[in-house]
């Protein structure tokens, strides 16, 4: 089959600044490797983030993209998603953007089951403000803002939150395993509902605990120890292994999918009539409109 577009179609023209090494690297390229896969046009591709290392992920990709601030990813990218539910909207970002600060969306977006992609560069630090604790540092580590007794708080886990608040398409991937990681994300855009792909992505500059030879030594893949995706129980007793049960072994790969839950598209009154953005506004005087706003 000839493929319409090429890989290179999806790059852009700016070069990523980070750090060389860092795991961010893997996400783009499993990202645009993905979106190759499945040949999508660029036009209708929306790529939303918050602010952070990660985050600058837009700026790479010949998609359309938006740069939010700190924490307000989803938020945007529900709005965009609602406006026109034919695009195709992916949100990147950091541990800190959206386990942290931007917590509260997580969750809301997940119980909605909005039909959107949610790629989380976890490496377990803040990485852009050099190198503070952040959500999901692992207890004891020692950070610029925890630099005497280490972290005291026990982190969030991302995969246990989603499968608590309503995700429908839940996974883990590694920046060690570009491929896998990219066969997680093509499933989870073509997933339909909400979906995140926790992504394992070690900042080499600020955590040197949670390096790659850190996951090297501890992951294993849940489809070859026979895991079963569609059985929610199994996936919370999957989820919790690690942090909370112990250090020595990582599952990767996807702990939960179901396509039995509607999404918020599906069941949302105004989107019957079709995407809002086809509708016509129904404003017959624009400048009594704004008259009203200034
Ligand atoms: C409202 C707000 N609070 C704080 C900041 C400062 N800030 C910028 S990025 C960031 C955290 C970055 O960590 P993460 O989201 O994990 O991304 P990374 O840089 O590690 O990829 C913080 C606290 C900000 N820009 N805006
Ligand atoms: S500081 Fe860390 S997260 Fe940021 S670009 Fe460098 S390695 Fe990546």
């Amino acid at each position: 089959m000839k493929l319409e577009f090429e890989m290179d179609t999806y790059k852009s023209e700016i070069k990523p600044t980070w750090c060389p090494g860092c795991g961010d690297f893997a996400v783009l390229r499993a990202l645009q490797t993905a979106i190759h896969a499945l040949q999508l046009e660029p036009w209708n591709v929306v790529i939303v983030s918050g602010i952070g290392c990660s985050s600058n992920l837009p700026h790479f990709l010949s998609t359309y993209g938006f740069h939010a601030i700190h924490g307000r990813a989803l938020p945007v990218a529900e709005g965009v998603k609602l406006a026109n539910p034919e695009l195709q909207v992916i949100v990147t970002g950091g541990d800190g953007d959206g386990y942290g600060i931007g917590v509260g969306h997580f969750i809301h977006a997940m119980r909605r089951n909005i039909d959107i992609t949610y790629l989380v560069m976890n490496n377990q630090i803040y990485g852009l403000t050099t190198g503070q604790a952040s959500p999901t540092s692992e207890k004891g580590m020692k950070t610029k803002s925890t630099p005497i007794a280490g972290v005291i708080e026990n982190p969030v886990d991302p995969i246990s939150l989603a499968l608590a608040s309503g995700a429908t398409y839940v996974a883990r991937g590694f920046s060690g395993d570009v491929k896998g990681m990219s066969e997680l994300v093509k499933n989870g855009i073509t997933h339909h509902g909400f979906s995140l792909i926790d992504c394992m992505s070690p900042c080499v500059t600020y955590n040197k605990v949670n390096t790659y030879d850190f996951f090297r030594e501890r992951v294993y893949d849940l489809a070859k120890e026979g895991h079963d995706p569609s059985d929610m129980k199994a996936a919370f007793a999957k989820a919790i292994e690690w942090p909370f049960v112990q250090r020595d072994r990582i599952p990767l790969g996807l702990f939960y999918r179901t396509e039995d839950v509607p999404t918020y598209e599906d069941l949302e009154p105004a989107l019957k009539k079709g995407p809002p953005v086809h509708q016509p506004l129904g404003v017959t005087d624009a400048d009594a409109l704004l008259d009203e706003f200034l």
